[in-house]
């Protein structure tokens, strides 16, 4: 389905984003939850995207380009406690620029370790992308460490934090380790990409 990936820019700074108007599908959540992971994987690249053994290592939004299409755009994880309170302000303050001075955001997916409950860092991200009423998944990750119990289990718990998603739709699993729910995903992402096309031909329609 996908068939050119190419990795476009790294981003430290708001003035340094891409000045095209391709849509961006954001990936965020805390560190070492599997955003680099997904690119990989999700795209069938080996290693474009650097996977880390050193959670929080990304420092920098980083831009993927899709088929020439949409990019993809990994956030820097937040939420991992070794590093510095000025730091961990310095990402804060670089994500909340970025949600703010977007203009093409088409979609947000917010990763959650399955086997994990959401995190305050997690509910307030939640609460960050609701204000700015942007399209919004969340991906409940490394789905292969839980046994069927335990994926019932995850699913009653994140509907608990989360009543207003829904599996399939815009709540979903998913695993490197097996293919079992990227189709899903796939789905429901080009459909929101084919939306955000549909509304900006429609808004650029002469007369
Ligand atoms: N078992 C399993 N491990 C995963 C999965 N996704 C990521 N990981 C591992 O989790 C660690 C962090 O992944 P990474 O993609 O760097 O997370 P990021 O910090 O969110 O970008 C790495 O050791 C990955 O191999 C998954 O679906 N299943
Ligand atoms: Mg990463």
């Amino acid at each position: 389905m996908h068939k050119e990936l190419l990795f476009k820019k790294s981003v430290y700074a708001i003035s340094e984003l891409p000045t095209d108007t391709l849509p961006e599908v954001v990936l965020c959540g805390r560190s070492n939850v599997g955003k680099s992971s997904f690119i990989n994987s999700f795209y069938g690249k080996k290693n474009l995207a650097k996977v880390s053994s050193d959670p929080g290592k990304t420092r920098s939004l980083n831009f993927y380009e899709i088929d020439k299409s949409y990019y993809v755009v990994d956030l820097p994880g937040f939420g991992y406690a070794k590093i510095g309170l000025v730091e961990r302000k310095r990402w804060g303050k670089l994500i909340e620029d970025y949600f703010r001075a977007a203009k093409s955001i088409a979609l947000i997916f917010h990763f959650i370790d399955s086997r994990h409950e959401p995190m305050q860092s997690d509910i307030d991200l939640y609460n960050m992308i609701s204000f700015y009423h942007l399209p919004y998944f969340i991906i409940l990750s490394k789905a292969d460490k839980l046994n069927q119990s335990q994926i019932a289990s995850a699913k009653k718990m994140v509907s608990k934090y989360f009543p207003d998603f829904n599996f399939g739709t815009n709540l979903f699993f998913y695993s490197i380790l097996s293919g079992k729910w990227k189709r899903e995903i796939e789905k429901q992402l080009y459909c929101q990409l084919d939306q955000v096309k549909f509304n900006s031909k429609v808004a650029n329609k002469p007369g």
